[in-house]
């Protein structure tokens, strides 16, 4: 905490020499120096005087936890900045080592270094031209800076501005990883993102614009000090804590009065979607679920739990994330039990579906395979949840591999060790090991009707 005062000191630094490149007197610079020490002094307890007394003088030799008080930090020539506050960035070609899905949650985690200490927003974008265009590709790669095969250059961007300005490309031969192997993404990618926010190289070796790559434990990593005053000198402080995503307690269900609410003890019910959320079946029919605990079922409307959701074609649990995912159209949400998780919705393509796949109908993730299936119509699509990438070969028809559950799936779901999907009012009680139908049920049968 005694390094604040080396902040109140570069405040004065980047005052000062933001005021050097167009009108700078004594008088302006005194003023400045005298609130700085004033605000240093209160800070240490000192008698706010603003002027430099003897007791301010031995709290200023004092050595202080190592962090020197000049700036290492630089910007670039003229100080090229964001002038705007909501920057947008658009991933055009992924890396193959990576899933996009980890890709996404790593640019999304680097960006948010930033956005944690400076008052701007980023937003990812998957179509037209954003602020910084982001690629990963090897060699000649559509600017005039061809990469150079595996290591030397690594990535590269551009300062602030149009155009091309901030965007940010990767050497594809190199190995991008999330460890201490290879490449680290997220070390790699906070520091390109420094250049295209208009950070220099830093003369400080703690610091992420130092210019060698150094591996640190990326848990938890927050911005080192040099960088985050770099940063602040452009853009300035964040002032409201950046807006987390609290884990609310679950809202509790009102019986809203809300459109179609579907009757449960119906015996041609059909589901929207199903799935189990932390030990839980939830059926989805219209704006509402059922959630089945072992002793009770209750119905909720869907947007009271998460807002931005009004109705879901399909929803699967990728349980070893504890996270949920719900399909709507070309769109889908990640969700933690109750709690929406940011940057979303996302389109469907980055489960690799081409733009032909206009909805999805049911999706359930077989733990014992690592892959999430999809289905829509006829067929079914296979995702390999490790590599974050669509199995070869699919789609394939759903008769091929699943014969006698149906023509088609409107929802499905694990409960067990066993599959249940459902093609209408008929639900099929399935053995995914030994590919067999076990049982033929009724929807309207897990809704404890009697
Ligand atoms: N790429 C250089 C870099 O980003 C490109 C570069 C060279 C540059 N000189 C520059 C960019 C001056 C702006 C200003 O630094 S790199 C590192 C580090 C590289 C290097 O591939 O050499 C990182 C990319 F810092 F580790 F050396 C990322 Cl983290
Ligand atoms: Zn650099």
């Amino acid at each position: 905490m005694f390094c604040l005062d080396a902040n109140c000191l570069l405040l004065f630094l980047g005052l000062a020499r933001g005021t050097l490149a167009g009108f700078l007197t004594l008088e302006h610079l005194l003023s400045y120096f005298e609130t700085t020490l004033k605000q240093m002094q209160e800070f240490f307890g000192l008698e706010v005087t603003g002027k430099l007394d003897t007791n301010t003088i031995k709290v200023i030799k004092k050595p202080r936890c190592g962090v020197s008080d000049v700036a290492e930090f630089g910007h670039f020539p003229g100080k090229p900045k964001w002038e705007k506050k909501t920057i947008t960035y658009r991933i055009t070609e992924y890396t193959p080592d990576l899933s996009q899905r980890d890709v996404d949650a790593v640019i999304t985690q680097a960006f948010k270094l930033y956005s944690d200490v400076i008052p701007l927003d980023f937003k990812q974008v998957y179509s037209g031209t954003a602020d910084i265009m982001i690629l990963f590709k090897a060699r000649y790669h559509g600017d005039f800076h061809p990469f150079d095969g595996p290591s030397g250059v690594l990535a590269h961007a551009m300062s602030p501005g149009p155009d091309v300005g901030g965007d940010t490309h990767f050497d594809d031969d190199e190995q991008w990883t999330l460890s201490a192997a290879g490449v680290n993404l997220l070390l790699v990618a906070a520091h390109e993102f420094g250049h295209a926010l208009g950070l220099d190289h830093s003369r400080d070796p703690s610091a992420l614009m130092y210019p060698t790559y150094q591996y640190v434990n990326t848990n938890g990593y927050r911005l080192p000090l040099d960088d985050k005053r770099g940063v602040q000198a452009l853009y300035g402080v964040r002032e409201s804590p950046y807006p987390q995503p609290q884990p609310e307690p679950n809202p509790q269900p009102k019986p809203e009065p809300g459109p179609n609410p579907p009757e449960p003890c119906k015996r041609d019910l059909v589901f929207d979607a199903a799935t189990s959320i932390r030990g839980e079946l939830y059926f989805f029919k219209n704006e509402y679920y059922w959630k089945k605990t072992s002793s009770s079922i209750q119905q909720i409307r869907i947007k009271s739990t998460w807002p931005a959701i009004n109705s879901v074609d399909a929803a699967y649990e990728f349980k070893s994330k504890g996270v949920s995912y719900f399909f709507k159209g070309q769109q889908y949400w990640g969700v933690k039990g109750p709690v929406s998780l940011p940057g979303y919705p996302k389109p469907i393509s980055q489960f690799g579906f081409p733009s032909s796949v206009t909805k999805i109908d049911a999706a359930v993730y077989v733990k014992s395979t690592g892959r999430t299936l999809f289905f829509v119509g006829s067929n079914y699509w296979s995702f390999n949840e490790r590599t974050g990438k669509m199995d070869r070969g699919f789609p394939k028809p759903i008769h091929h591999d699943f014969p006698g559950i149906g023509s088609r799936v409107d929802a499905a779901f694990e409960n067990y060790g066993y599959l249940y999907f459902s093609d209408g009012a008929r639900q099929t009680e399935y053995e995914y090991k030994k590919g067999r139908v076990r049982r033929v049920l009724l929807n309207y049968g897990w809704l404890n009707c009697y």
